[in-house]
């Protein structure tokens, strides 16, 4: 049976055109709803955590836009914080965490402190949830095991992740502890926000593109592998999308691999390729270059036409290939959205 949400319906391998949409990062600094929110609060975990404010900046970008699926308004670093790890938005400069260099360091799993920790993300999926019409799909996420764990090491954000990748290479049995313990965290919170109602899950991996074959095959597919596992025995209905950001080819072996039903591809990857070796075995979404989004309007949506053109007749979800740019023009993203609504 198809479902009424258009993104439910092609998750479960039906072809829809035009296709489902949403858009990443699309609750955020571009809005200037958004903004004079989060000028109320400058602490950004406490807005997060604050459900009102979450559910209210989950809801702008769906009134403004309607998109097919609200994405609930949270952060991937919300897993280290849980873990008792100290994490600080800096503004301009991105988060700051504790670095953790040594297996001594690596933080404990305790469930019933992190549920404590995360539960107001929970009262900000049942609002939203209560006030999401019956066409629009609620998504929850965490960041991947991978890209958490880079920024739990390097202490914040990075250019290539150097730490992380060498500790991975000198103590691997060391590193993997900590990939364990994110791993469990972050099935635990996925399991919160499905328990809450979250209808999709997607993993943010956005820095699965700095390693290696073998090393993307370990660190990437592995442990994504087990947190689908894990959810798919304790809620076999909810459909899990990945987007392994820079995995270019190894985005097929992720395909194959995780037992995933969705990838997210990024601007890199070609739409042929991406139709010939992705399609077969997942729904595919993606992939307008929000630079592309955020310079010029008429060319956007031309690539937007495209792009949903190219994957008319296979299960697809319309997305960026990355996040929202904070200074795109909101009539930019307008204009996307209702090429997108209007399009036969
Ligand atoms: O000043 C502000 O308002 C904070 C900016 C901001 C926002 C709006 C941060 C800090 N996080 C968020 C929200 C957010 N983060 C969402 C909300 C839902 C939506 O999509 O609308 C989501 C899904 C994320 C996920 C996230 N956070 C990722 C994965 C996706 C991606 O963009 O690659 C990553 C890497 C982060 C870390 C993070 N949080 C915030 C910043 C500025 C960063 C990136 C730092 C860096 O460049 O490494």
């Amino acid at each position: 049976m198809k479902s009424e949400k258009k993104i439910l319906s092609v998750l479960d391998g039906n072809v829809d055109f035009p296709p489902p949409f949403w858009m990443m990062r699309q609750a955020g600094r571009y809005l200037p709803e958004y903004r004079k929110l989060r000028a109320t609060s400058p602490d950004f975990l406490k807005f997060c955590f604050t459900p009102e404010l979450a559910t209210e900046v989950t809801l702008q970008p769906i009134r403004r836009f309607g998109m097919d699926a609200a994405i609930i308004f949270s952060d991937i670093l919300v897993i280290p914080y849980a873990l008792g790890i100290e994490v600080s938005f800096q503004p301009g400069e991105g988060p700051v965490l504790t670095a953790i260099r040594d297996h001594k360091a690596i933080p404990v799993f305790q469930r019933e402190i992190l549920r404590k920790i995360l539960m107001p993300v929970t009262h900000a999926l049942k609002a939203v949830k209560n006030q999401l019409s019956g066409t629009t799909a609620l998504i929850g996420f965490c960041g991947a095991p991978w890209t958490v764990a880079c920024y739990m090491v390097e202490g914040g954000s990075s250019r290539d992740f150097t730490q992380t990748r060498e500790w991975a290479y000198r103590k691997p049995e060391e590193f993997s502890l900590l990939i364990d313990v994110i791993v469990d965290a972050s099935v635990e919170y996925l399991d919160m926000q499905i328990e809450a109602g979250a209808e999709v899950i997607q993993l943010f991996d956005s820095w699965a593109g700095v390693l290696p074959p073998e090393e993307f095959s370990q660190w990437v597919i592995a442990p994504t592998r087990k947190i689908v596992q894990a959810l798919r025995s304790r809620h076999p209905h909810i459909p899990i999308m990945g987007f392994p950001k820079g995995a270019g080819i190894l985005y097929k072996d992720y395909a194959q691999q995780t037992e995933i039903d969705a990838v997210s591809i990024d601007m890199y990857v070609p739409l042929a390729w991406a139709k010939k070796n992705l399609s077969p075995h997942v729904t595919v979404q993606g992939n307008l270059d929000p630079t592309l989004l955020a310079a010029d309007e008429k060319k956007a949506v031309a690539e937007t036409k495209k792009i949903i053109a190219m994957f008319q007749e296979t299960p697809f979800i319309f997305n960026l290939g990355h996040g929202i740019l904070p200074h795109t023009p909101v009539e930019h993203v307008a204009a996307v959205c209702e090429t997108l609504h209007n399009i036969r």
